[in-house]
């Protein structure tokens, strides 16, 4: 074989070879059930584009049987690394020794798992949603001067979201004998359930015991919420308060809007973390610690149309 035949042979090789060793990161997400949810996937996606990561992704719609099947095929396909968004806290364990046993690493993102031995995992990259909670109800207590009667959307029963954020808030307003939620039930973080939950919450409270504040534990389903007060008659921001967590975009239009009044951010860019611990694992490098904590800040309509402007176009 003459030289000039055998370059595009060896370039063939070199390229074939290289895209052969890209890192491969298996990726379980919760579902799409959220406009937050959306861009962290989003992200997650773009991030590894721009590594080379061949990542495959997997929705699993909110249930945890399809996350638990994605994990198994993930281990199947030999993926160098697992990201999972566990849908809720328990029932990992036999999956994760799986994973173990075939020398797997799991990064945790965002929500939490409950497991026999934390070393199953590598590391959890994830808000203080139990500061969330904290943050949200220090607002509404200086808002109302702890005078409020509350309507609570929770999350996905089971969540480490719904189940921290809630024990944030409720130690705050426990100062505040005339802070009181007299309406709670799950919205499982979706717009539709929260509407529907917040319809029944509003057909059904004494009208000479009316809400002061909707208590949403994420900008989705206070959405929602807004959507149904506004159908009651009533002037969501104004008559009823209302107070979440995320910081989506849509939710800052509402603050702007003037029928919403206050969220914390989450920071949905939780891509670039989880890939900076798996490489950093997979170069050797094996001093991970168990937590990465992300923060976010509590904003209000003082600042919201300039801020959706930011995120609008991202
Ligand atoms: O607040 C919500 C999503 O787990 C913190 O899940 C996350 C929550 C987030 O459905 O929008």
């Amino acid at each position: 074989m003459k030289i000039k035949q055998f370059i595009p042979v060896l370039a063939f090789w070199a390229l074939g070879s290289s895209a052969a060793y890209a890192t491969t990161v298996g990726f379980s997400q919760v579902g799409s059930e959220s406009g937050w949810r959306t861009s962290f996937s989003e992200a997650v996606k773009a991030e590894a584009k721009e590594r080379g990561i061949d990542l495959k992704f997997s929705d699993a719609q909110q249930k945890q049987e399809n996350q638990i099947k994605a994990v198994r095929s993930f281990i199947a396909q030999g993926v160098d690394a697992i990201i999972v968004a566990p849908v809720v806290e328990t029932g990992w364990t036999p999956v994760l020794k799986e994973a173990k046993r075939a020398r797997i690493p799991v990064v945790i993102v965002d929500r939490n798992i409950k497991v026999s031995n934390d070393n199953l995992y590598l590391t959890r990259i994830a808000s203080d949603f139990r500061e969330e909670g904290v943050k949200i109800a220090n607002w509404l207590m200086d808002t109302t001067q702890g005078n409020c009667r509350i309507a609570e959307l929770q999350g996905t029963v089971g969540a480490t979201a719904a189940i921290d954020r809630a024990a944030g808030f409720n130690d705050v307003i426990a100062n505040y004998p005339n802070a009181t939620i007299v309406r709670s039930q799950t919205g499982e973080f979706t717009r539709a359930k929260g509407k529907e939950v917040m319809e029944s919450f509003l057909k059904s409270q004494p009208a000479d015991e009316p809400f002061c504040a909707v208590w949403s534990h994420n900008d989705e389903m206070a959405l929602g919420a807004v959507q149904a007060i506004k159908e009651a008659g009533l002037k969501p921001g104004i008559d009823i308060l209302v107070v979440a967590v995320d910081g989506v975009p849509d939710y800052f239009k509402a603050m702007a809007e003037g029928d919403t009044n206050a969220t914390v951010e989450l920071s949905p860019y939780l891509g670039a973390p989880s890939f900076d611990v798996i490489e950093k694992y997979l170069a050797g490098d094996k001093n991970i610690p168990k937590l990465i904590s992300t923060t976010g800040d509590v904003f209000t309509q003082a600042t919201a149309a300039e801020e959706y402007k930011k995120r609008a176009n991202r």
